[in-house]
């Protein structure tokens, strides 16, 4: 009895580990830009932070060949592109509000968002 107790208590600090270090892979551009690998259905890093008003670039490098990585859009800022395969599409960034600016493939599948603070 002592013994599953224990184990539910490892399990439950494993996930709460998890999830701590996954909001952890949130990354800040502190200047210039950054490289956000498109593969395997997800963004790498999916999830990135900026200053507000500051110009940014986000490189997008698209390493997966289904048509659903194809497209990017950050539909509150009327962006979208088409991102050709094994190739790098930059996205610049306008200064932006505070906020947070999702953004995917066409078919939301892809997700990612931009904390703007
Ligand atoms: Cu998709």
């Amino acid at each position: 009895m002592l013994w599953i107790n224990l184990t539910g208590i490892v399990l439950i600090a494993l996930i709460i580990w998890w999830f701590w270090l996954y909001k952890e892979q949130s990354i800040r551009i502190a200047e210039g830009s950054l490289e956000i690998l498109v593969k395997d259905g997800i963004y790498q890093p999916s999830h990135i932070k900026i200053r507000a008003n500051e110009e940014r670039q986000i490189v997008f490098h698209r390493a997966d060949a289904t048509p659903c990585a194809e497209m990017i859009s950050i539909p509150e800022l009327d962006i979208s592109e088409r991102l050709p395969l094994n190739k790098k599409t930059v996205i610049s960034l306008p200064g932006l509000p505070a906020g947070e600016y999702a953004f995917h493939c066409q078919m939301q599948m892809y997700k990612g968002k931009i904390t703007v603070q």
